[in-house]
């Protein structure tokens, strides 16, 4: 945890009671919104960092937030991109409709068909240690409510996202959690920009187009979702995006490793669940670019794409990684945090990029989920002094000027003067904060 000294702009006290204020605000029944306006359904591994940082204060409500995802999951195993609530904040696109001929027959939620990364395990994890200081018998019966679900999701990803390989595959860009990164622009170029949905962009009323996807990025998102969900969202090789992304596999493997704790509790064999993260560890080798990252490979043209960005340096959690020496030259490298004017936070992509844009989405700000990654994957491999300074920047990131404000917990924010960009209020970036003050969290080994 920083120092509070070091932080003289900012009262810590004000800015927890703040952030677990936007939580309370954008809670719908029992889960919560990314953002009132912008995103008004519950969101897949937004809920699992929301959980992460209401564990602390309300353990009861983190509880609740995994709960209610895992009521959306499908009968294959999947846990869903979104889980709709339809009320009078609903405007979003695609909507419960968009996906209503792909979803199983009888799913009790609607729901979208496709998925997001797998941190829900490793938040699941630390939702019941929380629950267990005050409560053990919570704690227990929560990690045996849930172990069926997630191990039902993972076996999802072996089956069908993996396919006889060791590491999964996303089918769609929304999977990666990190849209419009340039790691997709390659595979992106070979998708049609006509889609048969009329595109309403209800986004842009939250936030300008200088700091979302373009229209020919949304129509390219709408047509690939329409070819997955006409094949009722099945898996399979004819997909026209397929790609093995650093970020989601890394995740997998984090929470594979937070699974077999789990299993142990249980009374379940938590053997499968780690001779899967030391598989998933050793084939992420296969991603990496040897220029400093983690790149993507694309399985319909095996090619490893090799653009430097905040995903390809999440690998970083993994202890005994072989690259971690020059993975973490990379992120204080100039295309990171260092060169002539050094970032406060670790941007999205490549600074050094011709096409690096402070402001555009996932082709440059900095977030927050990313920063706390990376945070706790730094003091984790010992380097706590550069682990401090991005805590340090988060939390000025979140109150950004005054936690009270209506321009604080932003979404994203500049890297280097950590101005807010995109949507106010974000549940994540709110979460987060309160898991940074509360001192981070550690991972299992
Ligand atoms: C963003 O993605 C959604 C689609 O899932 C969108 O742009 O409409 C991403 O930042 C994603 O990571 C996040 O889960 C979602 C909700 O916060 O918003």
């Amino acid at each position: 945890m920083p120092e509070v000294s070091s932080l003289p702009s900012i009262d810590l006290n004000r800015l927890g009671g703040a952030a677990l204020g936007v939580l309370h605000a954008n809670r719908l029944g029992g889960f919560t919104r990314p953002a009132i306006g912008l995103y008004p359904h519950q969101w897949s591994w937004d809920s699992a960092f929301i959980a992460i940082g209401l564990r602390h204060a309300e353990p009861e409500a983190a509880r609740s937030e995994l709960r209610s995802l895992v009521r959306g999951q499908w009968s294959d195993g999947r846990l869903p991109q979104i889980v709709y609530t339809p009320g009078p904040d609903d405007r979003y696109q695609p909507g419960a409709e968009f996906w209503a001929s792909a979803r199983p027959a009888g799913a009790a939620t609607p729901s979208a068909g496709l998925i997001q990364p797998p941190v829900h395990a490793l938040a699941a994890l630390l939702v019941a240690d929380a629950t267990a200081t005050a409560n053990p018998a919570a704690a227990r019966a929560f990690e045996r409510e849930l172990y069926p679900a997630l191990r039902q999701w993972h076996d999802y990803l072996v089956r069908d996202r993996a396919r006889g390989r060791v590491l999964a595959e996303i089918v769609h860009p929304w999977e990666s959690g990190t849209d419009n990164l340039p790691l997709w622009d390659a595979a992106l170029e070979r998708i049609p920009a006509t889609p048969a949905t009329v595109i309403t962009r209800p986004d842009l009323q939250h936030a300008g187009l200088g700091e979302r996807p373009g229209d020919r990025e949304y129509a390219k998102f709408f047509w690939l979702a329409e070819e997955y969900r006409d094949g009722a969202c099945r898996d399979h090789d004819g997909l026209s995006f397929r790609l093995v992304d650093p970020l989601f596999n890394t995740l997998w493997a984090v929470s594979e490793r937070a699974l077999a704790v789990i299993a142990e509790r249980c009374g379940e064999d938590p053997r499968p669940h780690r001779e899967r993260a030391d598989a998933i560890e050793r084939a992420l080798d296969e991603l990496w670019t040897g220029d400093g990252f983690y790149g993507a490979f694309d399985r319909n043209t095996d090619t490893l794409i090799d653009r430097a960005t905040c995903s390809g340096l999440i690998p970083l959690l993994l202890s005994n990684l072989p690259h971690a020496d020059a993975l973490r030259a990379t992120l204080l490298g100039e295309r990171f945090l260092g060169g002539p004017v050094p970032a406060r936070l670790v941007p999205s992509y490549d600074r050094t990029a011709g096409d690096f844009d402070s402001a555009q989405y996932w082709r440059g700000p900095a977030w927050i989920n990313m920063n706390w990654m990376l945070a706790l994957a730094l003091r984790q491999s010992g380097d706590a002094t550069t682990a401090e300074s991005l805590e340090r920047a988060i939390l000025e990131a979140a109150a950004n000027g005054d936690p009270e404000a209506s321009g604080a917990f932003p979404e994203y924010v500049d890297p280097v003067t950590l101005e807010a960009r995109g949507t106010r209020r974000f549940s994540w970036t709110a979460a987060l904060t309160l898991d940074v003050l509360a001192g981070g969290s550690r991972l299992p080994t």
